[in-house]
């Protein structure tokens, strides 16, 4: 017996300051039904996917920014997403800026059911770049200022009739975002990202932020015996060039399918949960073979300690 699950990848092009929130919605209504009539149960949009990545720009009173985020999901604006999405009976994940009630601001994604109902909210643990304005910068990235680090970390929903994981942009590059998951049986992960490609503290590692983007997500798939879904938002946005290059990795670490644009893009892959024992059962049968008393230092240490 197979658990399939058709999965869609939403790649998203720029989305410029000027932009509203209903333009948007509408963007994503568009490949949410392009994805239905592809036969998708679930859809994933990017990180940040209803503005700009605003925090390129340092705003010295962030609450002048608080446009940016929201307050309640679903809101006035986000509600016919919701809507077509439970008529049409196909389920999505959506990254966005969130504004608590007690005024925290997390950079958050949500799981929705095909019932419409939100099964899952993760908020960002690994958050880059800096706290303060870099004035010499071609751009910022003070996503350190603009977001708190969430103290939740990553947790596995049943979902979709598979064990589903969040994780966001950063959290990619961390093998311990996949492992946490992992070691809750986690069968897909699925990540948004917004990754410009020049990398200002090292420009060297401009050329490679495919090959980057892609190694960490097929390691961490294969490494783990899960799905991967990693979905960009890509292309020039208020002239920062950003990674495309979504992906849909399967367990074997082997990308199924990838997006040819940095513009709107669905792209999709029918999945097979029951794939994951092939590596879980065997190789990575983690209560087998991994060695948890030797790896103290781990959860003991955050940087690197010398002796
Ligand atoms: N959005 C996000 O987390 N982007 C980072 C950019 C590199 S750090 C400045 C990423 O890991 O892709």
């Amino acid at each position: 017996m197979t658990r399939m699950i058709t999965i869609g990848a939403a790649q998203l092009g720029p989305i410029n300051r000027t932009d509203s929130r209903e333009m948007v919605v509408q963007r994503l209504i568009s490949l949410l039904r392009q994805a239905h009539g592809a036969g998708c149960d679930l859809v994933v949009f990017p990180e940040l996917a209803l503005t700009t990545f605003f925090p390129r720009w340092f705003v010295e009173n962030i609450s002048e920014t608080d446009h940016y985020y929201e307050t309640e999901m679903p809101s006035p604006v986000t509600a016919p997403l919701f809507d077509e999405a439970k008529r049409l009976g196909i389920g999505f994940c959506l990254g966005y800026a969130e504004l608590t009630p007690e005024g925290e601001r997390f950079n958050t994604q949500i799981l929705v059911e095909k019932d419409g109902t939100v099964v899952a909210k993760y908020r960002k643990v690994h958050i880059p770049g800096h706290e303060h304005n870099e004035p010499d910068r071609a751009f910022q990235h003070a996503e350190r200022y603009y977001f708190t680090p969430s103290e939740e970390g990553f947790g596995v929903w049943k979902a979709f009739g598979a064990r589903v994981g969040m994780m966001i942009c950063n959290d990619r590059r961390w093998p311990e975002s996949y492992r946490v998951m992992g070691l809750q049986g986690v069968e897909m992960i699925l990540c948004g990202y917004n990754t410009p490609i020049h990398y200002i503290p090292d420009p060297s590692q401009d050329i490679l932020q495919g090959f980057h983007n892609a190694l960490v997500m097929q390691s961490g798939a294969y490494q783990n015996g899960t799905w991967v879904v990693g979905v960009a938002k890509g292309g020039v946005e208020e002239g920062v060039d950003s990674l495309g290059q979504s992906m849909i990795v399967a367990p074997s670490g082997q990308i199924v399918a990838q997006s040819l644009t940095t513009d709107d893009e669905l792209i999709m892959a029918h999945c097979d949960m029951d794939w994951c024992e092939r590596y879980t059962k065997t190789l990575f049968d983690f209560d087998r073979y991994r060695r948890p008393e030797v790896y103290t230092r781990i959860t003991a240490q955050r940087g690197v300690e010398l002796h």
